[in-house]
């Protein structure tokens, strides 16, 4: 009898270990953001140091810090670490399940896109990275998926994009107009938010961007 407890209580706690923590820890996932680790993974360590920003501003505590890989030019979730912003962090970016159809996770030499989620407004930012090249035990600083790499972030910025605001000064009018007709005619105008200009998202900044631009303002 007694061994018949102690086993429930084994399995019990076994099962608290396996089932109630992870989702308790996936609860508090961003939208969207779910991932099933795998059994190749490529550690990415942010340290204090690398002081990642929005707008700017430091990331604020409790914000999500995400990895992504492309997958049919979708960027899905493979990773995911909450901003302490007392302590170091890394997280695991896990790679694809070759015993699975589909793409779970990242490919060798995919490129590593990396997202920041803000509770507080809330919203979700593509961030850009410079990886250290130094960084001790590290193998990789190409900013590209490898399985067991090690890498570590040298800084980490996002920006929120504002469609139509070529000339990035938080406004869209007129002279976004301006700034993006005379990008197309290759003047090289500065500033210039090329996530912001291309309104279409097609990566090129074209007149259809424009008549979108015209669109926003028109629509007020
Ligand atoms: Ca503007
Ligand atoms: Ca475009």
């Amino acid at each position: 009898m007694i061994m018949k407890r102690m086993h429930f209580h084994y399995l019990f706690g076994l099962t608290a270990v396996f089932f109630i923590v992870p989702s308790l820890l996936k609860a508090q996932l961003p939208p969207g953001w779910d991932y099933a680790p795998s059994y190749s993974s490529h550690v990415i360590v942010i340290p204090l140091s690398a002081n990642p920003t929005l707008n700017g501003e430091p990331l604020s505590t409790g914000d999500h810090i995400g990895v992504f890989y492309d997958n049919g030019g979708v960027l899905k979730c493979a990773g995911a670490v909450i901003w302490d912003g007392t302590f170091n962090v890394s997280v695991s970016a896990w790679g694809d399940d070759p015993y699975e159809a589909g793409k779970q996770g990242f490919y060798d030499n995919d490129l590593i896109h990396l997202k920041l989620y803000h509770w507080a407004t809330p919203e979700e930012i593509e961030a850009e990275a410079t990886w250290q090249n130094d960084c001790p035990g590290c193998n990789y600083w190409d900013g590209l998926w490898h399985d067991f790499g090690l890498s570590a972030l040298a800084t980490l910025q996002a920006t929120t994009i504002l469609p139509g605001d070529s000339n990035c000064d938080g406004t869209v009018n007129v002279l976004d107009i301006i700034t993006t007709v005379n990008y197309i005619m290759g003047l090289d105008p500065s500033p210039f938010c090329f996530a912001s200009a291309d309104t279409n998202g097609d990566a090129v900044i074209s007149v259809l961007d424009l008549i979108i631009t015209v669109n926003i303002i028109m629509a007020g």
